[in-house]
């Protein structure tokens, strides 16, 4: 069985995972992958023990072990089980085209979303609210408002037929499922972008979004969910 390396921490306001995490979390969930989670504590992401080191030479969440494997970085995981898992796919085989128009979002959701404009306002929530940085919090909502919520909603309007960014359900959305996860928890007000707001509805109505949502308990989500 895949064990999963991750951080997840139920608070008041919802319980809150490791955005990169989640990413391989749901390929799990919607592969239907046997798994499960080894949670660490959050304050390992910043000791980096060395029994964590020597799994991932960064110290990050997540990794993964499939047997006698270690595997790091959500992209590379998430691809290695594309590949070992190909059902259902994630990804069409042979349109190279549409394959490098999935991988520009998938790139997209992680330079601009998971490492840009999302740990400014997650990251505080790991605190309590006296002690949130609300400046830094709404630079990052303002960051998703100027920049990423319009570059959504355009590929989105030009997006094939399937109700998904690129069309069928695939790794280019499991990246916005981490954005709806985080935008849960925010409650940030985004009226002016209906249709990216009915998109991540769309990716929350998805049974594999329970693994991570703010509303299912660490003590619910241990592995595989049930299928809805
Ligand atoms: N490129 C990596 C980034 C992983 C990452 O930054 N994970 C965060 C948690 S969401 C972490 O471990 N942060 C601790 C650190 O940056 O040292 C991936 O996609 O897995």
């Amino acid at each position: 069985m895949i064990i999963l390396y991750t951080t997840e921490r139920d608070y008041p306001w919802g319980t809150l995972r490791s955005t990169h995490a989640s990413k391989t979390k749901v390929v799990l969930e919607e592969k239907r992958i046997p798994y499960r989670i080894e949670n660490l504590p959050p304050g390992d992401l910043w000791k980096k023990p060395a029994e964590m080191v020597a799994r991932h030479p960064l110290g990050k969440v997540p990794y993964i072990e499939d047997g006698e494997l270690t595997i790091y970085d959500s992209t590379v995981i998430d691809e290695y089980l594309e590949e070992r898992y190909s059902w259902p796919r994630l990804m069409p085989p042979g349109d190279v085209v549409a394959r490098a128009k999935i991988r520009m979002i998938e790139q997209f959701a992680d330079e601009a979303l998971l490492v840009g404009n999302l740990p400014p306002i997650w990251m505080p929530y790991w605190s309590e609210p006296a002690k949130r940085d609300t400046e830094r919090m709404e630079k990052g909502r303002e960051g998703l408002r100027s920049r990423d919520l319009p570059y959504i909603d355009k590929v989105l309007s030009e997006a094939p037929a399937g109700g998904y960014i690129c069309g069928d359900f695939s790794v280019a959305d499991v990246g916005m499922m981490v954005l709806a996860m985080v935008l849960e928890v925010d409650g940030m007000p985004s009226e002016k972008f209906p249709r990216v707001e009915r998109y991540l509805d769309l990716l929350r109505a998805r049974p594999s979004y329970r693994s991570i949502s703010p509303r299912t308990k660490v003590a619910e989500a241990t592995g595989r969910m049930p299928t809805a």
